[in-house]
């Protein structure tokens, strides 16, 4: 048995780890470290909650007798790092939180792991902290760290961070960084959940600048399926590039999603962009393709549909969310737009 430390496993992406591992494999053992802060979500993990192999612990990861008790009494030899307060126009409003958790948290389990020996840290990073892109090129794991904005500039101090660790301590780190990820689960202030929402409750479709800034999509499933492979068949000190080779302008995604519920354009509204906002990631990911043999699984055309359809079938799950504190988030980030 392998007993993993996985945090943030209430939010997105944790919250699809599990649910999917624990059902592709018997030889896991997952303590689920996540803080609930507004986007994580125990509802995201009742088909888990009562697998043997499975135990959530509600808790900060900036929490030392906390993190070295879990790790004592699960005798933790892997760790996956997903938990971070994860959205860049937050980290716009306010930054310090998003260094909180997502560089001093992250040295907290780091300097945990290394008193415990663990056999692999996985730091589940982004694409985010190359920074931006022009009209061509890509991110290769060799494209210099540049980030633009709070969140990715913290996101690149952890990667750093865990980098220097592994050089200074010899600890057996992995780095992945994804590009943008969607599926079922995803808190609704991210594009595509939040323009899904807003089109079945006949809002406003708030577009940033132009509309013409690019993402790379993935589905969630083939992102946590990669970071169970570098987990198990990486190489300690290596960085992996994620993405599934699907470049995509927001407002197209945007009119996808309204053509897909049947409702018009008229629901567009271009709003101020974004401060700093790149303008394009894309994401080479040939070294995991080529070392690991790994491969996107889903095609953009049907996971997305399906995505829609999730969001249409689980109403309930997201009428909660966003009748509570999300209401004072949206009034703050939208209002004077
Ligand atoms: P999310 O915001 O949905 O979930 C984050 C989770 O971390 C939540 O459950 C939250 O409660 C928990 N958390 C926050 N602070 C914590 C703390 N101090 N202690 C313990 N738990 C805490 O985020 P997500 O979209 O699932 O992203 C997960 C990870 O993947 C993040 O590290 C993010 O940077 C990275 N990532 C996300 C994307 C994407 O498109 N969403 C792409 C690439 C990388
Ligand atoms: O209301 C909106 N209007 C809009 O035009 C929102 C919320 C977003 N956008 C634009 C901004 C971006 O160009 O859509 C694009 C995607 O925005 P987000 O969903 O906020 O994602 P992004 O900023 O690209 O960051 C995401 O991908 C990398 C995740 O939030 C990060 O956690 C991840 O690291």
């Amino acid at each position: 048995m392998k007993n993993i430390l996985v945090t943030g496993g209430a939010g997105f992406i944790g919250s699809n780890f599990i649910n999917h591992i624990l059902k592709e494999r018997d030889d896991y053992f997952i303590v689920n470290l996540d803080k609930l802060t507004y986007a994580g979500n125990l509802e995201n993990l009742k088909e888990s909650e009562n697998n043997p192999n499975y135990v959530f612990i509600k808790g900060d990861i900036l929490n030392n007798e906390l993190v070295n008790y879990i790790f004592e009494k699960y005798k933790i030899k892997y760790v996956i790092n997903f938990a971070a307060e994860s959205h860049v126009d937050r980290s716009i409003l306010g930054a310090e939180v998003f260094y909180r958790t997502n560089v001093i948290g992250t040295n907290v389990l780091l300097e945990t792991a290394r008193r415990f020996e663990v056999e692999r840290f996985l730091q589940v990073s982004t694409d985010e902290v190359y920074g931006s892109l022009g009209p061509t090129g890509l991110f290769t794991e060799s494209t210099p760290i540049s980030p633009n904005s709070p969140y990715s500039s913290s996101k690149a101090a952890a990667d750093l961070m865990v980098q220097a660790y592994y050089h200074t301590y010899g600890m057996p780190v992995l780095i992945t960084r994804c590009s943008n990820n969607y599926g079922p689960f995803q808190f609704p202030e991210k594009l595509i959940p939040l323009m899904i929402i807003n089109t079945l409750n006949n809002k406003k479709l708030p577009v940033y600048g132009d509309g013409l800034n690019v993402r790379d999509w993935i589905y969630v499933i083939d992102h946590n399926k990669a970071v169970d492979l570098v987990l198990e068949k990486g190489k300690v000190g290596e960085v992996y590039n994620i993405g599934a080779t699907n470049e995509m302008r927001n407002i197209d995604i945007i009119k996808l999603i309204l053509k897909y519920l049947n409702k018009g354009e008229e629901l567009i509204e271009y709003v101020k962009d974004r401060p700093g906002h790149d303008r394009r990631y894309a994401i080479d990911s040939s070294k995991i393709q080529n070392e690991l043999g790994w491969k996107p699984e889903f095609s953009f055309e049907s996971a997305i549909q399906f995505t829609i359809d999730w969001y249409l079938k689980n109403q309930s799950w997201w009428e909660r969310i966003i009748s509570g504190d999300y209401i004072k988030y949206y009034n703050e980030q939208y209002q004077n737009k």
